[in-house]
C-alpha cells in the first residue's frame, strides 16, 4: 500500500480556548501545599509544579488509535480491554516470555513522579504520574551484553481502538531509547495517575513516560518490549523523518518545522495565560544533559 503522510496526519494544534486558566495565579495559590515535597530526588526534578486538574489531563489527550482529535480519546477509549494484559519481553534479554502484567506488578515499587509534560505541538501539562522505573522491569528481563537500544510497541486491535480502522499513522505505534535513556532513573513505566489506574485514553493499563522529550516519546498502551543492538524505527519518524527524529528532547533552540519550540501554553494557565519558556530537556537538565554530552543536538533532533 502506498503511504501517504500528508498534512492531516501530523499532530493538530487545537487547544479549545476555553480551558484556559492563569496557571501562575493557580501556582501563587497554591504556594506552600508542597506538592511535591515527599518525593525525594525525583521532586526535585520537579520543584514546586502543581499538577493539572484529574479532567484536563483525562479530557486533553493524543492517542491517534482512537482518532486525532484531542476528545477523541476520553470519547471512545472505554472500549478498549485493559484485562488480561500482557507484555512480550524479547531479544536481546536473558528471560524473554510473554509475562501477565499482574505478575510484573507484584514485583515493581509503584511511585508517584510529578513531571513535566510537554508535546511537541507546544503545549505542556504538570501530571502526578504513578508507576516504576523502567529499569527495574529490564533488570529484570535480564539486559543481554551488546544490547543497546530498547523498542516499544502499542497494541493492535482495530476492533477496539476505532482509529486503527483508517491508516493516519502505520499500526503498530512504535517508540524507541537508546539503552541508557531507557535505564535512566527519570523514565517511568506509568500505572496510574492521581493515585487511580491511569485511565485509558492516557495509555491503560501501562505507558511509557519520558519527561525530557516530547510527548509522542511517552508510547501508550504497551505490549512488547524488545532490546535490539540497532536503533529501532519509531513511529512519528517514520511518518514524517523531517520532522520527528529519533531522540526528540525538548529543546527551546531547536524548532519543529511548523512550531516554535522557544515556548509553550500551559494547558489549565487561564484564559489570558502567557506562553512560558520552555526550558531545556524541558527542566530535567541537570539529569540527563551528560547522556548527550558530545552529541550535536540540532543533528540529532
Ligand atoms: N500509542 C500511542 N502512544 C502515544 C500517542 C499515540 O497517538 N499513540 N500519542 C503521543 C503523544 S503525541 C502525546 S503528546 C502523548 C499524550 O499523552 P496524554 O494523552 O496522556 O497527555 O502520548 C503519546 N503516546
Ligand atoms: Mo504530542
Amino acid at each position: 500500500m502506498a503511504k501517504r503522510w500528508t498534512n492531516d496526519l501530523t499532530h493538530t494544534d487545537v487547544t479549545p480556548q476555553s480551558v484556559y486558566l492563569n496557571r501562575r495565579q493557580i501556582i501563587g495559590g497554591l504556594a506552600g501545599v508542597g506538592l511535591a515535597g515527599a518525593l525525594g530526588s525525583s521532586a526535585k526534578a520537579a520543584g514546586d509544579l502543581v499538577p493539572n486538574d484529574w479532567d484536563t489531563i483525562t479530557s486533553y489527550n493524543n492517542f491517534y488509535e482512537f482518532g486525532t482529535g484531542k476528545d477523541d480519546p476520553k470519547r471512545f477509549a472505554h472500549k478498549l480491554t485493559t484485562d488480561p494484559w500482557s507484555i512480550k519481553i524479547d531479544g536481546m534479554v536473558d528471560n524473554p516470555g510473554d509475562y501477565a502484567l499482574g505478575d510484573i506488578l507484584s514485583k515493581m515499587t509503584i511511585e508517584e513522579r510529578i513531571y513535566r509534560f510537554r508535546c511537541v505541538e507546544a503545549w505542556s501539562m504538570i501530571v502526578p504520574w504513578n508507576g516504576f522505573e523502567l529499569a527495574d522491569l529490564l533488570q529484570m528481563a535480564g539486559v543481554k551484553e551488546g544490547a543497546k537500544h530498547v523498542a516499544f510497541e502499542t497494541l493492535v486491535r482495530p476492533e477496539e481502538m476505532i482509529g486503527q480502522k483508517r491508516p493516519v499513522l502505520p499500526w503498530p505505534y512504535v517508540e524507541g531509547l537508546r539503552l541508557d535513556e531507557a535505564m535512566h532513573p527519570l523514565t517511568l513505566m506509568a500505572t496510574g495517575i492521581y493515585g487511580k489506574t491511569i485511565p485509558n485514553q492516557n495509555g491503560a493499563p501501562i505507558r511509557l513516560v519520558v519527561p525530557w522529550k516530547y510527548g509522542f516519546k511517552s508510547i501508550k498502551s504497551i505490549v512488547r518490549i524488545t532490546l535490539t543492538d540497532q536503533e529501532p524505527p519509531t513511529t512519528w519518524n517514520t511518518a514524517i523523518g523531517s520532522e520527528y527524529g529519533f531522540y526528540s528532547n525538548v529543546n527551546p533552540t531547536v524548532d519543529h518545522p511548523r512550531w516554535s519550540q522557544a515556548s509553550e501554553r500551559v494547558i489549565g494557565g487561564g484564559l489570558f495565560a502567557e506562553r512560558q519558556p520552555t526550558l531545556m530537556f524541558n527542566g530535567y537538565e541537570d539529569q540527563v544533559a551528560k547522556l548527550y554530552d558530545g552529541m550535536d543536538l540540532r543533528k540529532n533532533y
